[in-house]
């Protein structure tokens, strides 16, 4: 050793006791020239993912479990229970006659129908039939329970905040008494009442800053998309993406997370672009290619019909499908927004 590298290493050694550590030794590792995400870009192939949520259904009940959900973990975060540094996802069953107890947490989920038709999930008093594709909110310290009174399994992803409310120390959660909380309002009132474009006129937003619609159903998105395929310009990027609304605001339906629907027209061959907010993706109808950049060179994805997979922060995506495509995803954006830090590329 040098002596004035013996010097310094001499210094941080005796420093050590105290908690205190060089900056000029990390200081390119803080504040590097772009990001560089320890995440990893990963499919999850349904056809892979289903026997393992079937030997869990035979394994643990949706009671006992209170979540009977798998996490989809980054392969470079195992451990975390998270699918990007800042977002978790899972797939959650719950089987016919079951009931997921109710309960509240300061972390706003996301649930994204995958399989099967009928469960309902319950919040604020107010239960939501699932159906393949629906979009449905369970907003921050809001009272929820799920239910299965239809006949067959269900199964929807989990998009949820927890690693971010981690982070900020900020999680709180509680236990109903009961394990399926009391209907107050019919199905259905919320989206009457601010899902058509109209609102209440009187009264403030339900649930502050997120959105007062419980349920975005597939069969409006579809309907949405398919029009503007038809009649539209197709983008070199996205191909037709839409991002849902709260429409009270125009601004995304949860503080915290961003959610999109998007189709990729037969024959579509994407352009590249990255963004700083990773994102969650879900595969509703068709199949497809996704290329990415990740840190160790680049990857590709074929997927099909109830796939999922992640892009993390700031490596760049191509899609593409032959015979055209479905696809919901979700991100942390509406924070990179709220903290002035959002940026897109598109390469041409
Ligand atoms: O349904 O409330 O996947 O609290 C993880 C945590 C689902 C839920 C998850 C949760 C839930």
């Amino acid at each position: 050793m040098s002596p004035i590298s013996s010097v310094r290493q001499q210094l941080y050694q005796d420093m050590a006791p105290l908690n205190m550590t060089p900056l000029w030794e990390v200081l390119h590792a803080l504040v590097p020239p772009q990001p560089s995400s320890p995440c990893v870009p990963s499919l999850w192939k349904y056809e892979q993912i289903k026997p393992f949520l079937k030997r869990a259904g035979e394994a643990i009940t949706a009671e006992e479990a209170v979540r009977r959900v798998l996490i989809l973990e980054n392969p470079a975060l195992r451990g975390q229970s998270a699918v990007t540094q800042s977002l978790y996802a899972g797939l959650q069953l719950i089987l016919p006659g079951e009931v997921a107890p109710c309960h509240r947490h300061t972390q706003s989920a996301l649930r994204f129908i995958v399989e099967g038709e009928g469960a309902y999930t319950a919040v604020d008093g107010e239960r939501t039939t699932m159906h393949p594709g629906d979009f449905i909110i369970t907003p921050s310290w809001t009272w929820h329970d799920h239910g299965n009174q239809a006949s067959e399994p269900v199964v929807w992803l989990d998009g949820l905040d927890i690693p971010m409310i981690r982070f900020f120390d900020a999680g709180f959660a509680e236990n109903d008494t009961a394990q399926s909380q009391t209907v107050q309002r019919a199905e259905g009132n919320s989206f009457a009442r601010y899902g058509h474009n109209m609102a209440p006129v009187r009264g403030d937003a339900p649930f502050g800053a997120t959105s007062p619609i419980f349920s975005y159903p597939y069969e409006r998105s579809r309907e949405a998309l398919h029009h503007l395929e038809s009649n539209a310009p197709i983008d070199d990027w996205d191909g037709i993406k839409l991002r849902y609304i709260n429409p009270a605001t125009g601004g995304s339906p949860m503080p915290t997370m961003a959610t999109f629907m998007q189709r990729l027209p037969a024959g579509f061959e994407g352009k590249a672009s990255r963004q700083t907010d990773g994102a969650v993706y879900s595969v509703v109808e068709g199949a497809g290619t996704a290329y990415i950049e990740g840190p160790n060179g680049p990857v590709r994805f074929d997927f099909e019909t109830r796939d999922h997979f992640v892009v993390p922060s700031w490596q760049a995506l191509r899609l593409a499908s032959v015979k055209g495509c479905v696809l919901f995803s979700y991100s942390d954006r509406p924070v990179h927004q709220a903290l002035g830090i959002h940026k897109e590329e598109r390469i041409s």
